[in-house]
């Protein structure tokens, strides 16, 4: 069967072969971080450009299908019982509840659907629905991905079976950083269930937050253990902290905008033929910043007026700065 242009374009890039690829140092990482804006930028982009198309951006959109009353203790987020932040918690969402938000975000223009549910972790009762929205979401004909938290054995073959294209669970922070921003789980757990995800074949998202009071270095060392991950990262979605009053993080020093692109940038070139998902924050990034963060090499981006808890621009104001810079959708 021959694929059409469009077809390939949604395909994810080979992974490289471990053997061809270079382990990173936080030290090297760092180096990148620390060159003058234009010679990364320029860097991350010649990168970009020998890899993608620098025109063609995927979009995802997202879907809490659970909301709120989550175990864990995460610092940024909305969704912990334990900060109380005015969120209603809601019950696993009914499926057609979820395909009529699928076949809306398609219609827009989105070519995969991400399903997210605030969980320490999926019980295997709870799989069970998610397993169904996953097959029919696929029979839309859009890409699926899903954010269950942590995975027990034999769950990721489940949703391997499903015919899940993605599974999203990020590091999150440097490993020097973590403990402070989060104590119900460790990043070693984080790190078991990707491996528990890319042992079955599904395409691994994982990125990170910054802005949430860490170091230049510790945001290096965020991308250097991303970028040394036995196979990278299909997709790497790159989060600024949304703050949100209640959490432990509201009120986290303002990261600079500036280095948030630095930060797209040592993505770009780490990790060449990855996605690198501008995540969350849009909502406050004007779209010249926004043109910076695809300058550095960012090539996906969450689409639709919502992410899980908190807005993402409007639909219309990103087609507009696609048409603005000359940019597509795949
Ligand atoms: N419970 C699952 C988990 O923790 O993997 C899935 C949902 S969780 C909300 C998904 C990711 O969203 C987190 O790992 C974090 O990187 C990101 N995130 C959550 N709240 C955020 C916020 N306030 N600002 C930026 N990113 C956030
Ligand atoms: C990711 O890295 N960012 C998305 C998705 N993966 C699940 C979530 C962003 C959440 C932002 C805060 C909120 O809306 O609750
Ligand atoms: Fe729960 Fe995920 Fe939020 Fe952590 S990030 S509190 S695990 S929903």
């Amino acid at each position: 069967m021959t694929m059409t242009s469009a077809a390939l374009d949604r395909q994810p890039p080979a992974a490289p072969a471990t053997a061809e690829r270079k382990r990173w140092t936080v030290a090297e990482v760092q180096a990148l971080f620390e060159q003058p804006f234009f010679d990364l930028v320029y860097r991350a982009q010649q990168v970009h450009r020998e890899h993608f198309d620098p025109h063609a951006i995927q979009r995802s959109t997202l879907l809490s299908i659970k909301t709120g009353g989550c175990s864990e203790d995460c610092g940024y987020c909305s969704q912990s019982a334990r900060h109380d932040t005015g969120l209603e918690r809601e019950r696993l969402m009914a499926l057609e509840q979820v395909l009529d938000n699928a076949r809306a975000a398609k219609a827009r223009g989105a070519t995969r659907f991400c399903m997210g549910a605030a969980w320490r972790g999926p019980k295997d009762k709870d799989l069970e629905p998610v397993l169904k929205m996953v097959r029919e979401v696929k029979k839309l004909g859009l890409q699926t991905c899903v954010t269950l938290g942590m995975l027990k054995d034999g769950q990721a073959e489940q949703l391997a079976q499903a015919g899940l294209d993605y599974y999203n669970h990020n590091l999150d922070t440097a490993p020097d950083f973590y403990g402070q921003v989060i104590t119900t789980h460790s990043l070693q757990d984080r790190l078991d269930t990707l491996d528990k995800v890319r042992g079955v074949g599904i395409n691994v998202c994982s990125g990170g937050i910054v802005g949430m009071g860490e170091s230049r270095p510790q945001r290096a060392a965020l991308i250097a253990q991303l970028a040394n991950l036995p196979t990278p990262p299909e997709s790497v979605p790159i989060n600024n902290l949304v703050q949100i009053p209640g959490t432990p993080l509201a009120g986290a020093g303002q990261l600079d905008p500036f280095e948030f692109v630095r930060t797209i940038a040592a993505a770009r070139i780490t990790m060449p033929r990855s996605f690198v998902r501008l995540s969350a924050g849009r909502e406050q990034m004007s779209d010249e910043l926004q043109a910076l963060c695809f300058m550095a090499g960012a090539n996906s981006m969450f689409y639709g007026e919502r992410l899980l808890t908190t807005d993402n621009p409007d639909a219309d104001r990103d087609d507009r700065l696609f048409e603005r810079l000359g940019l597509r959708a795949v």
